[in-house]
């Protein structure tokens, strides 16, 4: 272990024993201080100002009450977070994820992971994440305008266009962000455009926003390909869950000429390997009546099945593109794409491989493209967003496409130039971590201790 490996763990133990229990922020903070040993011996300068300590600290965690009340009128408490983790670049940016398995450690973890993935996008935006542990499966459109509404009656005076600006994760869509807007315009009286992104076309929204993070980790995957001399044309893909960024990942695919055999959600997958995953079909079940992947088997018929138990990275693929939750695709999955001949795994969500899985790919020569480089296309429009509300603009979808797709091709670019750098040409995880770092503990330093 070279001196700055051990000064990287020692500063990773003290950040287990400051934080007791978030298991997911101590596993995001790991992978990107595996990066960090590398850039201190060649820029020892980092190790100074306490950067890496103030990284590994939010610069402000918010955690409120959220009372409502259900359809039946019984009272109902959950609890509210908000991180404000890191504002060197920019406003704090990030996502608001509804889901029971939320706490402090998940939304730091996905908090921590934004930071760097916003410092990729080159776009002058910092790091944040919030949500609630409120299962919005299952509760009427009321319900769920009662929740956004006492969401936000805590959370706006927190936020604002140049202090923070949230938008959707797992739970969060267009619907949640127009009851946030609604509630937070009615409370400052401000039609404040800029203070959420995800918001719909009619009342301030981007083109693209909708489709960008599932078409931005396809357009990272055709320049993993291209970068080798390939295409998607004809290729087989399995993305998993069948959400926001699952369905425009899908869609995006097919549009290269890719065919996706198999998508999920928490109750199973499905796999339609006849002309691929109908994508009308699937759009109407889960974007119009919020159904299930089991009705979308039920519907297509044969040969299209569904399987309630087991892994859907069991199914033979070339390429993987895991777009549901932290951890879902780990070791004995890594084994079963290394079987089935997979050659790429792009994370489409945050942190969805384990450790030893990242490990196993690696090794067994499989591309492997990180979350906070290939997901990366959705926050980027945020941006976008950003920039159009400030502007009081709004730019054509080919338009907007066409900057996504450039900055995906940035991004992916900065990793492999960056990975070369540090002599680990094709690491993306290096590449990632180190270039994400280095932008933003360059502005912290520049601003001094703060
Ligand atoms: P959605 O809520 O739209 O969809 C989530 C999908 O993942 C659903 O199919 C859901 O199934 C499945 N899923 C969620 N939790 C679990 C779980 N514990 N086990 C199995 N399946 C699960 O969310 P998004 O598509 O927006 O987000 C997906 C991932 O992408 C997340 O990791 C998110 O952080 C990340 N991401 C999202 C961005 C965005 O712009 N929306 C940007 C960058 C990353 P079910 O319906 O059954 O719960
Ligand atoms: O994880 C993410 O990058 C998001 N959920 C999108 C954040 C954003 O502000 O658009």
């Amino acid at each position: 272990m070279s001196f700055f490996d051990e000064k990287v763990q020692d500063l990773y133990d003290e950040v287990v024993a400051r934080n007791p229990g978030e298991v997911e922020f101590h596993q995001a903070v790991r992978e990107v201080f595996d990066s960090l040993g590398a850039v201190l011996v060649k820029h020892p300068h980092y190790a100074d100002a306490g950067i890496i300590e103030r990284l590994c600290e939010p610069e402000r965690q918010i955690i409120f009450r959220v009372p409502w009340v259900d359809d039946t009128g019984a009272v109902r408490i959950n609890r509210g977070f908000r991180v404000e983790f890191n504002s060197a670049l920019g406003p704090y940016k990030g996502g608001l994820r509804f889901h029971p398995s939320v706490y402090l450690g998940v939304i730091k973890f996905l908090g921590f992971e934004q930071i760097f993935k916003n410092a990729l996008t080159g776009l002058p935006i910092g790091g944040g994440k919030g949500g609630s542990d409120f299962d919005p499966k299952g509760r009427s459109d009321g319900e769920i305008m009662r929740f956004c509404q006492s969401f936000m009656t805590e959370l706006y005076r927190h936020i604002g266009e140049h202090t923070d600006v949230p938008a959707g994760d797992i739970g969060v869509g267009g619907r949640e962000i127009g009851y946030l807007f609604g509630q937070y315009k009615r409370i400052t009286n401000r039609y404040e455009s800029g203070v959420l992104t995800g918001k719909g076309l009619s009342w301030g929204g981007s083109q693209v926003r909708t489709e960008a993070t599932g078409y931005g980790v396809v357009f990272f995957v055709r320049e993993m390909l291209n970068a080798r001399g390939q295409d998607l044309d004809g290729k087989r893909v399995v993305v998993s869950g069948s959400g926001n960024v699952a369905l425009y990942a899908i869609e995006k695919v097919h549009q290269l000429g890719g065919r996706v055999v198999a998508c999920s959600d928490s109750g199973g997958y499905v796999v339609d390997d006849d002309d691929g995953i109908n994508l009308e079909l699937l759009k109407e079940i889960k974007g119009v009546h919020r159904g299930r992947v089991s009705d979308y088997a039920e519907k297509r018929g044969a040969p299209a099945y569904f399987v309630s138990s087991g892994s859907i990275w069991d199914v033979p693929t070339d390429i993987a593109i895991p777009c549901a939750t932290q951890n879902e695709l780990d070791s004995d999955d890594a084994a079963s794409l290394i079987a089935n001949g997979c050659t790429i795994v792009a994370e489409g969500a945050n942190m969805p491989s384990t450790p030893e899985a990242i490990k196993a790919l690696s090794s067994s020569g499989v591309l492997f493209a990180p979350g906070k480089a290939a997901n990366a296309g959705g926050v980027a429009t945020s941006a976008l967003e950003m920039q159009q509300n400030a502007s009081r603009d709004s730019w054509s979808f080919e338009h907007t496409e066409l900057r996504l797709a450039q900055i995906m091709r940035g991004i992916h670019e900065n990793c492999l130039s960056t990975a070369d750098e540090y002599g680990a040409p094709g690491d993306y995880v290096l590449g990632a971590n180190i270039a994400g770092f280095t932008h933003v503990a360059d502005a912290m330093l520049a601003l001094g201790v703060i």
